[in-house]
């Protein structure tokens, strides 16, 4: 599977009442089982944001793994973290309202420092970025000299700040097979880091970190989520090796778009990853089937439509991003490098 990047997804909307607003989220949610009723529902709150945002010159971006209502309700920008990250430093806007999490608006933070940065809610609980503290990057680079360390963008900015490059899902295999040495470090993520020893025949020393979504699947579950032989599985590289091993394809969130974009060949496909992307794919790719993953990440799905109006209305300093700015450098350095790849 060739690594591709993902081209965020751009919205363009206008909104005039409450009625239009029904429709245009009716015309999205409608896809994923969503009632008139329900769509009624939230139209209030996602006019409102919408609203507000326009008015404060504010644009929200929103991961691909957020809720579907964030996704089509109020985001401007839609993407992994590589593509959100990217795109923050061309928007004209000053201000950034960041659905996803912690470790994800700091990397728009790292890259543009002149920007606000805010959050919904503080993401404070993902079982890969709680695995690493910079010390322990500190210690693994005195015992391996000279080998470079790599770093899962799914860290935070203090664990960046300790590490040569960063990677994300999309360009992870890319950059460690262009990196000059036979070893390298790659943290945290032990399943990922296996499965890219695998795949590009490198020695890797790895960390015992993992996403918990990801890391929850096993083969009886897969099989389980398979009800008929026609569906290709398309594993994320999150996921342990035996599942990798066992799939039809694999990659990241980048990768899976697009496959979907292409049509997967015309087949039903499971894509085993966070259920919130593949709501999205669902949405944008009708003609597409797509089977449920029923895999959710509570860090993700913390933010809602009304803690996103709180931020965006009154941003307290628990929702605003700050980073010491000696993290940021060193961290920008590492986050730069992989944007040379
Ligand atoms: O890098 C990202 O955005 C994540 C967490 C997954 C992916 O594959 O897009």
């Amino acid at each position: 599977m060739v690594v591709i990047e993902e081209a965020p997804k751009v919205v363009k909307e206008n909104i005039f009442s409450l009625e239009q607003e029904v429709e245009r989220l009716y015309s999205k949610l409608g896809k994923l089982g969503w009632s008139k009723s329900a769509c009624e529902s939230i139209a209030p709150f996602t006019l409102k944001i919408n609203t507000i945002k326009k008015e404060k010159g504010i644009k929200i971006f929103a991961h691909s793994y957020q809720t579907a209502d964030i996704v089509f309700g109020i985001a401007d920008i839609v993407g992994d973290s590589l593509a959100l990250a990217k795109k923050a430093t061309t928007v004209k806007e000053d201000t950034i309202l960041f659905c996803g999490v912690d470790f994800m608006a700091e990397s728009v933070k790292i890259l543009s420092p002149e920007k606000t940065v805010i959050v919904p809610e503080r993401g404070r609980d993902c079982t890969l970025a709680d695995s690493i503290i910079a010390d322990d990057v500190r210690k693994l680079k005195i015992e391996n000299p000279g080998v470079p360390v790599i770093c899962y963008v799914n860290t935070n900015a203090d664990v960046k700040a300790e590490s040569d490059i960063c990677c994300t899902s999309a360009n992870a295999k890319r950059i460690i097979e262009k990196v000059n040495t036979d070893t390298v470090i790659f943290i945290p993520d032990e399943n990922m880091g296996k499965n890219l020893a695998k795949i590009t025949g490198k020695t890797i020393i790895t960390w015992p970190g993992y996403c918990r979504t990801h890391d929850a699947v096993t083969l009886k579950r897969l099989n389980a989520l398979l009800k008929d032989k026609d569906v290709k599985t398309f594993a994320h590289l999150e996921c342990k090796p035996e599942i990798i091993e066992n799939v039809d394809y694999y990659g990241g969130t980048s990768d899976m778009h697009k496959y979907a974009e292409e049509g997967a060949n015309g087949e039903k496909v499971l894509y085993v990853t966070e259920q919130g992307f593949i709501d999205r794919m669902k949405v944008e790719y009708p003609n597409v089937e797509f089977v449920d993953s029923k895999m959710f990440c509570v860090s993700m799905k913390r933010n809602d439509l009304i803690s996103t109006l709180n931020a965006l209305e009154n941003p307290t300093e628990d929702n605003i991003i700050e980073l010491e700015e000696d993290i940021r450098k060193r961290a920008y350095r590492a986050v730069n490098n992989m944007l040379k790849y």
